[in-house]
């Protein structure tokens, strides 16, 4: 054995318990290759020598379907409620003042402690429906990659997967010209696609995918959509297509009013929507809509903390599984950047609604938490337009490891651990070690640029609230 062999790094763990595609395996050798790609994945072998032993039940990555970085900022600054009632669109003008003061600087600074925090909590890849092109006040930079080119930088630098959605935003509302809090959004879908082909070679040089975010039926118009998507699938086929629908109620009558139909049955009747659409916050759903829209393979992103927190009501879950629909979760606002607290939120909504328990199981998995996590996994990954959907060969060689010490799970069978990581351990996350394209990022003490990147985000922040 030459010295060049024995220092090569062992690109394989063995778990006693992992999450495959098909449900919990025991003894289970995982190897990837120099690429960061799944090789093998072998279960029922005893653990080799000088092959690393995971600290507790192995995980797929969660694939996070929908980010507004610069939105985690101001988690926490939208908690107060004025004379009158509160809804999303007040939150909405609040947002819009605390976006038109981001900068370059402090939106990458924001992204990577956000970016970070997302792999401490188990995401492993991210989709950013990134919508801010221009400068304060709508001024275009020289290069309308400026903003687009900080977020690819601040997921290169933590090392989280990326799917960047430059956004298409041309109207306020339907048939309504643009307000002038969004003058940094709006771009025509010209140079959208010329920033997509600006962009191409940056995403590939770090296995980042690019799509496109038409932002939604109220803000973009119906040729501007048709171009766009065209415009997309032309330069880059596969390319995912993501649009916010039907999150509020008044939304769905104000598409009624413009079009005579609900926003999803217009988008189903005038786009070409496919297993490479996700729907976000497709909240407010016909029976027939949610039969067209599962019918299509579109993924229904589903932002559990931030449709509460918005106060967008809760997704009928049960009848898009009955429909065959898929799914995935997004962390959106970024109220909350922990995937197991999403999980266990979109659960709870369930419960609440319907009285009933373990509405999220099924005779195939009984156990809500697999079970969830396997569907959003699959759901994420097909919304994100790479190959993360889970452990399996081929698939990039993303995967969370949980503390079997943690005291939720300390104990348990693995289908209950992931259960007690899901619904009982909160605030003292079971997250033990995170690995991206087989590299570890996570470490059981936290992400490598911990530190410096919570100072940056924190004099962002304050910079940001005295400008
Ligand atoms: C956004 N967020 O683009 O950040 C939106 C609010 C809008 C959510 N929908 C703006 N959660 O929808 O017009
Ligand atoms: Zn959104």
């Amino acid at each position: 054995m030459n010295a060049a062999a024995l220092v090569a790094p062992v690109r394989a763990l063995w778990a006693e318990d992992a999450l495959l595609p098909g449900g919990w395996a025991r003894e289970v050798l995982l190897r990837w290759d120099a690429a960061g790609h799944i090789a093998q994945v072998e279960a029922g072998v005893p653990a080799p020598a000088g092959v690393a032993r995971a600290a507790g039940p192995l995980l797929p990555g969660m694939p996070n379907l929908h980010s507004h970085a610069f939105q985690r900022a101001l988690a926490g600054l939208t908690e107060l409620r004025g004379p009158a009632p509160d809804s999303f669109w007040g939150w909405r003008q609040r947002m819009y003042a605390f976006a038109n003061r981001i900068t370059p600087e402090s939106l990458e600074a924001i992204a990577v402690w956000l970016y970070l925090e997302m792999l401490e909590a188990g995401y492993t890849s991210v989709c950013e429906f990134h919508y801010l092109h221009h400068a304060e006040g709508g001024k275009p930079y020289a290069d309308d990659a400026t903003l687009s080119l900080a977020l690819l930088r601040a997921a290169r630098r933590v090392g989280i997967g990326m799917t960047l959605l430059p956004v298409l935003y041309q109207r306020s509302g339907f048939g309504a010209p643009p307000a002038p809090e969004q003058a940094r959004f709006i771009l025509g879908t010209d140079s959208l696609l010329a920033l997509l082909q600006r962009l191409a070679p940056v995403a590939h040089a770090q296995g980042a995918a690019l799509g496109l975010a038409p932002h939604s039926l109220r803000a973009v118009p119906p040729e501007s959509l048709q171009a766009g998507v065209a415009g997309l699938h032309a330069l880059l086929p596969q390319a995912p297509v993501h649009i916010h629908m039907a999150e509020q109620t008044r939304e769905v009558q104000e598409c009624l009013a413009w079009s005579g139909l609900t926003p999803v049955q217009w988008l189903l009747d005038h786009a070409p929507v496919d297993a490479r659409w996700c729907l976000v916050h497709a909240t407010h759903m016909t029976a027939e809509e949610h039969a067209g829209a599962a019918r299509s393979g579109a993924v229904a992103g589903l932002c559990p903390s931030t449709e509460a927190n918005l106060g967008d009501g809760i997704f009928d879950l049960p009848q898009w599984l009955a429909h065959g629909g898929r799914w995935g979760l997004g962390s959106d606002s970024h109220i909350c950047v922990n995937a197991a607290e999403e999980l266990m939120l979109l659960e709870y909504g369930q419960r609440l609604q319907r009285r009933e328990r373990n509405v999220l199981g099924s005779g195939a998995q009984p156990q809500v938490a697999t079970a969830m996590m396997l569907q959003a996994v699959a759901g994420g990954a097909q919304a994100a337009g790479r190959p993360i959907a889970g452990l399996s060969a081929g698939q990039q060689a993303d995967f969370v490891v949980l503390d079997a010490a943690h005291t939720a799970l300390c104990g348990l069978p693995a289908d209950s651990a992931l259960a007690g990581h899901v619904f009982a351990s909160h605030r003292s996350s079971a997250v033990h070690a995170v690995w991206v394209a087989g590299q570890q990022r996570v470490l059981p003490h936290g992400h490598a640029l911990r530190a410096s990147a919570r100072a940056a985000f924190i004099r962002a922040r304050r910079q940001l609230l005295q400008a």
